[in-house]
Order: C-alpha cells, then sequence, then structure tokens
C-alpha cells in the first residue's frame, strides 16, 4: 500500500482548487489501499450495531452530548435513528472510524491522503480531524441535502478540507456527489444539520441550507461532479456547497470515505450546534485557540521545506 503520493500534484490543481473549491486528483491511492479499504467497510457494516461506534469509555463518560449520539447511532430503532443521523432506507452512515475500526486509523495515519492535502492546499502542517462513511445502496433515491461543511465545524480557518473518495466505481450520472464551484466565496450564515443542531433547533435568524436545485438551469452556476474510480479523490473547501447524490446504479453500492482535516492557521470555534468530537467534547475547546491536541488530531504531514 503506497504511502508516498504517486502522482505530482500540479499547479494547476492547486489553482482549481482555489477557483472552485474543489478539484478532482485521479490514482492517488494505489488498489491495495482501496481492496483493504472494500474489505473493512464489508467488515463493519455487517457488525452488530453494539459493536459499532467503541469508542474509549473516557470520551463517552466526558461528552453527555457525544454519549447522546452514539446511543442515537447504534438504536435499533429507525425512528430514532432517522431523527438523529440521516439514516434513511438504503442510506448508511458511521462515523468516527478512526477511534473503533483500526483500519480506518491505518488509512488515516499511514496513506498519502495527508500528503495530498497538503500539496492541494498549500499548508505546511496536516493534521486528522474526523471521518465519516457514506454507503447508499443500489437504486437508492437518498439524495444528499445541499450543503457546506463549514457551520458544522467548531474551527475556524480556510483549511479544513474534505478529502471524498469513493471505494467502488461512481458515475456523474448514477452516483456521484455534485458540488457549486466557486460556492465557497459566497456569504452563508446557515444551520448545521448536525445531531446538536437538530435537537437545538434552528433560531430565526440563521437561515436553512440553500437548494441549488433552485438554480440547476441557471447557465451561471456550475454544477461540478465527476466519473470517479477507486483510488481517485476529490479535495472539498469547507465552505464549498455539496449534495445530490442518489445512487441510481441498478446494481453497484456507492460507499464514500470522507476524512476531514486541519490544515495551517486553524483556530477553535465551539457552538453548541456544531458536530461532537470524540476525546474533544465542545465545552474544553477555547475559542481563538489554535489545534494542539497531538493525540486527538495527529499531526500526520509536514511539509519538509517548512521545518
Ligand atoms: O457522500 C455523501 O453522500 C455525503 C458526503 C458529504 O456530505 C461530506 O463528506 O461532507
Amino acid at each position: 500500500m503506497n504511502s508516498e503520493l504517486p502522482i505530482t500534484v500540479t499547479q494547476e490543481q492547486r489553482d482549481t482548487y482555489r477557483r472552485d473549491g474543489v478539484v478532482l486528483i485521479r490514482g492517488a491511492f494505489d488498489q491495495d489501499w482501496m481492496a483493504y479499504l472494500q474489505q473493512a467497510w464489508q467488515r463493519i457494516r455487517h457488525l452488530s450495531p453494539a459493536d459499532t461506534y467503541r469508542l474509549p469509555a473516557e470520551f463517552l463518560a466526558q461528552d453527555p452530548n457525544l454519549s447522546e449520539e452514539i446511543s442515537a447511532n447504534r438504536s435499533e430503532y429507525a425512528a430514532q435513528r432517522k431523527l438523529y443521523t440521516e439514516q434513511a432506507e438504503g442510506f448508511i452512515r458511521f462515523k468516527y472510524m478512526r477511534w473503533w475500526a483500526p483500519e480506518f486509523a491505518k488509512f488515516v495515519l499511514e496513506s498519502p491522503a495527508a500528503e495530498l492535502i497538503g500539496r492541494v492546499i498549500g499548508a505546511n502542517h496536516v493534521r486528522f480531524f474526523v471521518d465519516a462513511i457514506f454507503m447508499k445502496e443500489p437504486d437508492c433515491q437518498t439524495r444528499t441535502y445541499w450543503h457546506s461543511d463549514q457551520a458544522a465545524w467548531p474551527a475556524l480557518g480556510e483549511q479544513i478540507p474534505t478529502l471524498w473518495m469513493p471505494l467502488y466505481p461512481v458515475s456523474a450520472e448514477l452516483s456521484s456527489l455534485e458540488y457549486i464551484a466557486g460556492s465557497h466565496g459566497v456569504e452563508d450564515n446557515s444551520w448545521p444539520n448536525t445531531f446538536n443542531a437538530k435537537k437545538l433547533g434552528r433560531p430565526r435568524e440563521r437561515s436553512e441550507y440553500f437548494d441549488w436545485e433552485q438554480r440547476r438551469s441557471d447557465p451561471a452556476v456550475r454544477f461540478l461532479a465527476y466519473d470517479m474510480q477507486p483510488g481517485d479523490a476529490v479535495i472539498l473547501h469547507p465552505a464549498t456547497y455539496h449534495g445530490g447524490g442518489a445512487n441510481l446504479h441498478p446494481t453497484q453500492p456507492r460507499v464514500a470515505l470522507s476524512t476531514r482535516w486541519f490544515g495551517d492557521a486553524v483556530r477553535w470555534d465551539p457552538r453548541p450546534e456544531c458536530i461532537n468530537i470524540p476525546g474533544m467534547p465542545l465545552s474544553t475547546m477555547q475559542s481563538g485557540q489554535p489545534v494542539t491536541q497531538d493525540d486527538i488530531f495527529p499531526l500526520v504531514w509536514c511539509d519538509e521545506a517548512s521545518r
């Protein structure tokens, strides 16, 4: 499995990321990594609920919100899961796997993902933040609602990208995620769709996520979607709107791994509606302070030139 990046990130790719808030990189991970992740996915998806989300006990003890969220995720009651975790017919999501499924920790720490992020966004240092996996069964009509991720993160900074990679082929027409080019430059005060935000309810002064379907035929809006093979990856700016992606393929499941990363100059900005983070309750984050907790957010890559 490759730990070195097998491709050279070009200036054009860096410029595309800066301009569009999203860039496709082909062939970043070799087929051994992809087979390994496919196997890991097959293993976790067949676990019983009680065997998922086995986080360190102290993380749950110190963070009642996280503890409640994990119980909802493991619930055998579909209604409860649906209320809090976006699970829907034919759509499964897991997160925080790096803490409870060692294959995903290995990917985060040993694959060239962090280097790829650093080279695309121009960071000197790259730390791991959080992860999630999204699966849509063949012929799953559930669309991912249009959203950007920034409102859900308890941190501020330009460099909090997501690396989105399908474990099996996806096609732009049938199963890809879609992106709105340049939407990372648009002012947005949307209320996120996190477990905590749903419990609190949206305050009147915060808007809902903009539904880009309304502008589907507007020639000024660039909707982007890609045909992708295992090993390809999309890097996404935290403020770029993305969504769509029902899986209309008749036989091929759509399984995507999203890993989120911290680059340079990221500061805590804890708000009660943000995501829960294992090992770092919102109440312990000091507003405006840089991210330094190596045990929770390992520093995975440094640019040699910045040492
Ligand atoms: O793959 C999906 O359906 C959703 C992915 C997503 O929204 C994300 O990674 O932020």
